[in-house]
């Protein structure tokens, strides 16, 4: 294990850029609103992050910048989604409290990993 593994400072496990929209709020349905965001993964939550340009994953760092927001991961239910858009590779994101996002990412590979890690991430936090 990581030195930091029993420490305070959550593992960062992913980031990257996709498209995200958040589609409800605590159950109520919400207008969708497409825009691209600089996704992290990091210990049990996703966070997202404006002005993806000025992010790289080697430059991130908690901290550095402040989050749009967050999503805790425990309970969450993550789905393919390719019904509720026009566009493809999407999957939908939804958190024990009734939010829900959609991800998107015009590479198939790329979602792919993130719906894998994303998964898996969910599934540690179901065992625990
Ligand atoms: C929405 C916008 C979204 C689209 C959505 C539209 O229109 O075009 O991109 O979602 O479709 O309603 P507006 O800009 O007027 O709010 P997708 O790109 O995911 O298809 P929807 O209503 O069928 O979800």
């Amino acid at each position: 294990s990581s030195p930091d593994s029993e420490g305070c400072t959550p593992e960062l496990e992913k980031a990257g850029l996709l498209n995200k929209t958040k589609i409800a709020e605590g159950g109520r349905k919400l207008r969708k609103n497409w825009s691209p965001s600089w996704v992290v993964l990091v210990g049990n939550s996703l966070v997202f992050f404006k002005d993806p340009k000025s992010q790289t994953p080697s430059s991130w760092k908690p901290g550095n910048s402040r989050p749009e927001s967050s999503v805790d991961l425990r309970g969450a239910q993550l789905n393919w989604a390719n019904d509720l858009s026009s566009k493809k590779n999407v999957c939908k994101l939804r958190t024990v409290t009734g939010n829900e996002f959609l991800l998107q990412s015009e590479t198939e590979s790329l979602i792919k990993e993130w719906y894998n890690t994303i998964k898996n991430v969910i599934d540690r936090l179901d065992r625990e």
